[in-house]
């Protein structure tokens, strides 16, 4: 028998950005001196950066090329109508408002349709999402399935609405509730991806209770590749025809096109109400531009346009979760606890039984994110308790269900070298777990805490 070919990227390497190797001494000096937070580092003192696969991705030649046809007309630039047109195929909104990136999407969304007091149900917002929300005076709600919080419960859709919550929070809350939201992938439970079933069902709740329901998009080509793969009946189906459904069920999206977007900077807000769209639109003029640029300079309207129409390729996307899955299955063969089954853009090691001596207030998280920097350059991010936050009314730490280090891949940057470098380091922290301690706060601030808050060893 013929051996089968192994999978490699789908691409060819035209350009590199050198980077620095440091010492383990170096990066033991230099951890210390950013306050133990991973923030604080430069991005040269790191190796191999995963701390996020926001707007890292490497842009393809072709998007490179669409960088020189820039029509940098403050209204009606050509790219822009590209913009719209690549998104019609795609997700088949009507309105297209661009926007510097997600978050101000999100913005201009809840400044239209959110007011003071009402609730977000959402599968599981995402900070900005939640941070949008709560500035309106409004109140997230997070009704994911049980699975989510189960770290190695193998259920293929953990980012799934618990739909009888849903139903049962509208039932009683309706006349609160402005808009139905869910994530795909659900970015804050792991990367987990959405069923075609559960969004088609969140759509049908949403419209028995006369709500708008909008899919915070980000990383919309992922979910769709896992509903290829896992759901049934969607195995004969191209990307580009599950994205077109998932999408149809919806009024509208945010996107950040830092994701599924494979462009540096950019977002936008896509619905088919045209009123709507008006007042969101008015408003994006104060806050990010001229309705047809929106923040963004025509060559990054035409990268995005691009990137919206190379995401959807199926060669690309098997390369992507690939590639996470080749680093996940390699930490799970060296023993190392993970969040399973692997997301679509990043591995999340699971602290809590990775360090299971180290309590939840001594942040395990982050004391596993300094060990790995520490050990091979490595820069992940916490999403745990220091992300979390304090409860606004008790004033102690808001306790997540899961305590994660969040691996996030970069599209087409590291190759599976790479990933090797990231298991063996895993796996050696891993290791010498027992010797690791628990950190602790030298200053925190009342916001955001985690982009800079500084720790010291207990
Ligand atoms: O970073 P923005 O403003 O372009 O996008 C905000 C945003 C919205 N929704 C979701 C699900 C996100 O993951 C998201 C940004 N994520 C970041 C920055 C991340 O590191 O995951």
């Amino acid at each position: 028998m013929p051996r089968s070919l192994p999978q490699a990227e789908p691409f060819r390497i035209k350009v590199v950005e050198p980077v620095k190797m440091t010492t383990r001494e170096e990066r033991a000096r230099k951890i210390e001196s950013a306050g133990f937070n991973l923030f604080g580092l430069k991005s040269t003192e790191v190796y191999i950066d995963l701390l996020t696969d926001s707007g890292t991705s490497a842009m393809s030649d072709n998007q490179w090329a669409g960088i020189m046809l820039g029509d940098e007309a403050y209204a009606g630039s050509k790219n822009f109508y590209n913009l719209q047109a690549a998104v019609q195929e795609t997700m088949g909104f009507a309105h297209v408002l661009p926007t510097h990136q997600g978050r101000a999407a999100e913005h201009l969304l809840f400044q239209v349709l959110l007011k003071e007091g009402q609730y977000v149900p959402n599968n599981m917002h995402f900070d900005t999402t939640k941070g949008h929300v709560l500035n309106k005076k409004g109140l997230p709600v997070d009704l994911v399935t049980a699975e989510a919080y189960d770290a190695t419960s193998p259920y293929p859709f953990k980012g799934d609405m618990d739909l009888q919550k849903l139903e049962q929070f509208l039932t009683e809350h309706h006349a609160q509730v402005p808009l139905v939201m869910i994530t795909i992938t659900c970015n804050s439970g792991g990367g987990q991806p959405v069923s075609m079933s559960n969004i088609r069902a969140t759509s049908q709740i949403a419209r028995k209770f006369k709500k708008p329901f909008f899919i915070d998009a980000c990383r919309f080509a992922e979910n769709a590749f896992f509903i290829k793969q896992r759901e049934k009946g969607y195995e004969d189906k191209t990307i580009l025809e599950i994205v077109q459904e998932m999408f149809s069920y919806a009024d509208g999206c945010t996107m950040s096109a830092k994701k599924d977007a494979l462009v540096n900077i950019g977002g936008f807000l896509a619905l088919n109400d045209f009123e709507v769209y008006q007042v969101a639109s008015s408003l994006g003029v104060l806050f990010e531009g001229f309705p047809t640029y929106g923040g963004l300079a025509g060559r990054d309207m035409e990268a995005i346009a691009r990137g919206l129409r190379e995401v959807v390729e199926e060669d690309y996307l098997t390369y992507r979760i690939g590639q996470v899955k080749y680093l996940g299955d390699k930490l799970l063969d060296y023993g190392v606890p993970i969040i399973e089954p692997i997301g679509g853009h990043a591995v999340y090691l699971d602290a809590i039984r990775f360090l299971p001596h180290i309590p939840q207030h001594q942040f395990p998280a982050q004391a596993l994110g300094v060990e790995l920097y520490i050990e091979g350059g490595v820069r992940g991010v916490e999403i745990g308790t220091c992300l979390a936050g304090r409860n606004p009314s008790t004033g102690d730490h808001d306790y997540p269900k899961l305590e994660m280090l969040r691996l996030t891949i970069p599209r087409r940057v590291y190759t599976n070298r790479h990933m090797d470098v990231i298991a063996v380091a895993c796996a050696n922290v891993y290791e010498r777990r027992e010797q690791i301690g628990g950190l602790e706060f030298t200053y925190e601030s009342p916001i955001l805490r985690h982009f800079t808050a500084k720790f010291k060893r207990m």
